[in-house]
């Protein structure tokens, strides 16, 4: 079975608007309330994939209570730990008809002790031994920052796959646990590695470095450039096809969701990154930030250049 995990979930408050600007008034065109927050989307994507999963996190007040509904209608199974003390956060996501845009997004609300502990609880209890666990997006608003760590101390013993897509503290720390998989952007790497990571060569050589922590899948997003992966000992260049993009925000999460789905359908590893490339780039041409056309994705699939380095 497979788990994603959001700690800090949203509601995504698209504004669709022409262009932005700075210092100036940008008038919407519209806007749409949309689900938000990492996990979460995977969980949606792998919905459309054909493939259930349970979505854990915290909810809160009645932006929580929208989340679970408009997961439940994805045929996503939501168990989150819900209270109505709090509101989950709204993440503002500025869409221009260029394609171009811009996320904006929420502290959220500070999780008591004793949600979280009622959160382990229920993951002891709901994940069984050898299923995958999907960690993804914002944990700074947790006291703790080493909250994915506590997490993944509680599941020892069940032998997880567990695929890693967060940054900063949370980041370092998780990669000494052995994750199956990691998803850092640039950026996230060039801070995980301690030097601005700027040519595709500085890439590979951050993510050779990382060789210690014998992580099996390391994937970096490169936005439209697409990404380096390496996979056990084979390293990827994956380049993506030209697309009408929409707008980009959720494109990893869709990647991500493609390497999951690839990974558990046993797919070689082309076929895997081609997937997931694939999926990711249909979701840019999408307005929302999850969801794709599979059929789109179907038609984009021979579109992606894998080489190996
Ligand atoms: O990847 C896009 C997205 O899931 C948005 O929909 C938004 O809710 C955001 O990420 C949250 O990211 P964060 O890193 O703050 O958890």
């Amino acid at each position: 079975m497979i788990h994603t995990l959001t700690l800090n979930p949203a509601v995504d408050k698209i504004l669709y608007m022409k262009s932005y600007k700075k210092n100036t008034n940008n008038r919407v065109t519209r806007i749409v309330n949309s689900l938000g927050g990492k996990g979460t989307h995977v969980s949606m994507n792998l919905s459309q994939m054909g493939t259930e999963s349970n979505a854990f996190g915290f909810a809160y007040g009645k932006n929580g209570k929208f989340i679970l509904e408009l997961l439940r209608k994805g045929n996503v199974n939501p168990e989150f730990i819900y209270a109505d003390s709090m509101e989950s956060r709204t993440c503002y996501l500025v869409v221009e008809d260029s394609g171009d845009s811009t996320l904006i997004s929420e502290k959220g609300p500070m999780t008591t002790e004793e949600e979280i502990l009622r959160l382990y609880s229920r993951m002891r209890e709901k994940i069984q031994e050898g299923d995958y666990l999907i960690l993804s997006g914002d944990s700074s608003n947790f006291a703790d920052p080493l909250i994915y760590n506590k997490i993944l101390e509680q599941m020892l013993g069940k032998k997880l796959k567990v695929f890693l897509d967060t940054s900063g503290e949370a980041l370092k720390a998780c990669i000494r646990k052995t994750p199956y998989l990691v998803k850092p952007n640039v950026e996230e790497l060039s801070e995980l590695v301690g030097m601005q990571l700027n040519t595709e060569e500085e890439i590979t050589d951050a993510i050779r470095e990382l060789e210690p922590y014998k992580i099996p899948v390391i994937a970096v997003s490169m936005g439209e450039k697409g990404s380096i992966v390496k996979m056990q000992d084979r390293m990827y260049r994956v380049s993506p096809p030209k697309v009408n993009v929409f707008n980009t925000i959720g494109c990893g999460d869709c990647f991500l969701a493609g390497l999951v789905y690839g990974i558990e359908m046993n797919f070689d590893q082309e076929q895997i990154l081609r997937f997931a490339t694939a999926v990711s780039a249909s979701t840019a041409e999408s307005p929302l930030s999850f969801g794709f056309e599979m059929e789109r994705a179907m038609q984009l699939l021979p579109l992606i250049r894998i080489k190996e380095l």
